[in-house]
């Protein structure tokens, strides 16, 4: 199943952040997404502030339904989002199916 197809689940309690190993091997599948430690952020670019805000808004529909939200910065026609796992911490498999899920809403 592809990632952008998957759904993401409840961190449970004593859950671990991913390691690097396991980070970079799900890092494969969301290329145009940069790792940073404990994070997966990329930037998105468009015409102006009204269509970066289309897209804000579509992907804060898909956190919500996911319940699995990105830091967001918006700087008039650039958005940069950022992926982590608040409640553990770190990275988790929830990071990469949200940006995965992202790509897949601006075709990559
Ligand atoms: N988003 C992110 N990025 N990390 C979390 O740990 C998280 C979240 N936890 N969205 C969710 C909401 C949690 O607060 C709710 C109660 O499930």
């Amino acid at each position: 199943m592809r990632l952008a197809d998957e759904e993401c689940e409840t961190p449970q309690p004593g859950m671990q952040p991913l390691s690097r190993e396991e980070a970079e091997e799900l890092a494969r599948q969301t290329p145009e997404w940069t790792l940073k430690e404990g994070a997966l952020e990329r930037e998105f670019t468009f015409e102006d502030f009204e269509e970066a805000m289309d897209f804000v808004n579509d992907v804060a529909d898909v956190a919500q339904e996911q319940d699995h939200h990105p830091d967001i910065s918006i700087s008039y026609n650039k958005v940069g989002l950022e992926f982590s796992t608040h409640k553990i911490g770190g990275l988790s498999r929830n990071d990469f199916i949200m940006a995965a899920k992202v790509d897949h809403m601006v075709g990559r």
